[in-house]
């Protein structure tokens, strides 16, 4: 069980050191994670993009680059991003990292049929937050790819972030289901599909964890707040994973713990053949750091 985030770093320090593949890697800020994290042990970076443009980044990150591989790319960020995917296809990386290319453009091509990453039925996005108001780490998921999921695209997410808990010792997360209420409302779709996810959950059609909800936010990491309104669940105030409605909702509330509630999170995409790192630039350096840190710990 892991209960701060700088936890990862040891975790990590006790395999093999992975291999980085940075998708279009002229990006300081990017390489200043990669920095933090070489100085930890845990990885060894290969930067795909335009040397020369990368050798005037490093010099301002301060990356030294006797110690790491560059492979140079003239033609553009898409087509970085492609020779990074190569490189983990080849098994000559352990880990995708996002540099100096949008988002979408990444995961487009992490998604793509013939030539992407895909492995589980979905990929999504987990954040394991640490927060100095909760006693544990908190999962939350999908804040930052699927936009609007149907149900089916929930009982994946679920999964995933289950799937992301377990290879971090955490064996049988609490999961809960938020909405803006503690009952079902129709009208609520949300509410809906916490119910439904309760019931799978109960029949053992969702294994490895314990659902419950729908909660609203309060209810799920506060046990007063749950008392309060007279909610008894094991999941109540002591939630492992927060499985939000949506991007909106999973992205402000991201951005609310590290902005105003003092959280440090790190956070990947799981689902693919391996680990992607997709750092914002509104994230904190440490927070990029234990991103990388935290995908090598679970690779
Ligand atoms: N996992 C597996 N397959 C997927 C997923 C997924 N998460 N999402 C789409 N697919 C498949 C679809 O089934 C389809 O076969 C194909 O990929 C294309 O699907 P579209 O048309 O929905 O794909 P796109 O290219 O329009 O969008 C995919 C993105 C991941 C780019 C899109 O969902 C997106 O932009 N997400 C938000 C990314 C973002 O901006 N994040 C930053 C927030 S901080």
């Amino acid at each position: 069980m892991i209960l701060r985030l700088t936890e990862l770093i040891e975790k990590a320090k006790q395999k093999p050191t992975r291999r980085v593949a940075v998708a279009a890697a002229e990006d300081e800020m990017v390489l200043k994670s990669l920095v933090a994290a070489m100085q930890q042990g845990v990885i060894s970076p290969v930067l795909v993009g335009d040397k020369t443009a990368i050798e005037k980044t490093a010099k301002h990150a301060a990356l030294d680059l006797s110690r790491v591989e560059i492979i140079h790319n003239p033609d553009g960020a898409v087509e970085s991003a492609k020779i990074a995917l190569s490189l983990v296809k080849r098994g000559d990386a352990d880990i995708l990292m996002k540099g100096l290319i949008p988002t979408g453009d990444l995961l487009r091509a992490v998604l793509d049929k013939a030539n992407g990453l895909r492995k589980a039925a979905l990929l999504s996005h987990v954040a394991f937050f640490e927060s100095p108001y909760y006693h544990k780490l908190l999962c939350v998921t999908d804040a930052a790819m699927n936009i609007a999921p149907d149900f089916d695209t929930k009982v994946h997410i679920l999964n995933n972030a289950v799937e992301a808990c377990h290879k971090l010792g955490i064996t049988e997360p609490k999961v809960a289901v938020v909405a803006a209420v503690e009952i079902v409302n129709p009208k609520m779709e949300a509410t809906v599909h916490a119910a439904l996810l309760k019931e799978m959950n109960i029949k053992k059609q969702l294994q490895g964890c314990i659902v419950d909800g729908p909660f609203a936010i309060d209810i799920a990491v506060d046990k007063e707040a749950a008392a309060h309104k007279g909610i008894v669940s094991e999941v109540a105030g002591d939630s492992d994973i927060i499985l939000v409605p949506d991007i909106e909702a999973g992205n402000i509330f991201y951005k609310a713990l590290n902005f105003l509630g003092g959280a440090v999170c790190a956070a990947v995409i799981m689902g693919a053949a391996v680990p992607i790192v997709l750092t914002s630039r509104s994230d904190s350096e440490i927070s990029k750091m234990l991103s990388i840190s935290l995908a090598a710990a679970m690779d």
